[in-house]
């Protein structure tokens, strides 16, 4: 018995539907509304002892960390291997998700914070943001919502973040001048890590990034036509920018 604590419009918890979906895994899903704070009661925190999406809750054991998770997807379900077998090629696949983990993850924050869900804090009381922020485990969760909710755009940030998607655009254009997928000619959990952030990247106007790089262009083009990459995007009314949420 397998469980998904997931948001829609959460570049971590689509990463962990398309593995979920590309091995064929059936999943009991529990939406977790970041935007109304369920990340944030204690019954969840049981869970996810930081309060951020997603879990798994596999037979009662719940993991946590959505590189990790998908690892353990891999490993622990049938389906198609989203692992190389040979151990150079596992390294560099392990290369690429610490990657999109260590710099592309804080990067894309940035415009998400920044342009996509500030409309929707902004409307927060601030008693609301201090009652539910000062129960939040991560301090750097609490500055980001809390500078979203009530500072003006953070433009140093947003060039920040252009410069770090072009610092990995660069890796990634390398990679693919010879290969199809990240790690060579198998589809593995590297190229699953970086599909969500084209999604992100559309949804914030971001799409000039791609300029340079035509093939990583090429690869957004194949990955987006799997027919995983479909059914994990969140639906329009999952979508940060649907502003359904009050
Ligand atoms: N390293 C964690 C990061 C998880 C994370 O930051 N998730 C975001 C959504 S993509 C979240 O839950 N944010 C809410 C918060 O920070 O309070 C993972 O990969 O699972």
């Amino acid at each position: 018995m397998l469980e998904l604590y997931h948001y829609g419009d959460s570049l971590c918890s689509m990463k962990t539907r398309f593995c979920l979906i590309e091995k064929g895994v059936v999943f009991e899903s529990h939406f977790i509304d970041l935007l109304k704070w369920e990340h944030l009661t204690e019954d969840y925190k049981k869970l996810n002892p930081n309060s951020v999406v997603p879990t798994i809750v596999h037979d009662g054991t719940p993991i946590i960390e959505s590189t990790i998770i998908n690892q353990y997807i891999d490993e622990v379900f049938d389906g198609p291997s989203l692992t190389p077998k040979s151990p150079i090629l596992r390294a560099k696949m392990r290369v690429w998700t610490k990657l999109q983990d260590d710099v592309i993850h804080p990067a894309i924050q940035k415009p998400t914070f920044n342009l996509l869900v500030k409309p929707m804090l902004e409307k927060k009381t601030e008693k609301e943001l201090d009652d539910w922020l000062s129960t939040h485990p991560l301090e750097k969760s609490r500055k980001l919502f809390k500078g979203a909710a009530r500072g003006p755009i953070n433009e140093e940030a947003l060039q920040d973040a252009r410069n770090q998607f072009n610092f990995v655009f660069a890796k990634m254009e390398q990679a693919l001048s010879e290969n199809k997928w990240l790690c060579g000619s198998q589809f593995t959990l590297a190229d699953i890590a970086f599909g969500p952030s084209i999604d992100r990247l559309g949804q914030c106007n971001w799409l000039e990034l791609f300029d340079k790089f035509p093939n990583v262009t090429e690869w957004c083009d194949r990955i987006s036509k799997r027919a995983a990459y479909s059914k994990m995007r969140p639906t329009e009314e999952q979508r940060f920018t649907s502003g359904s949420v009050n």
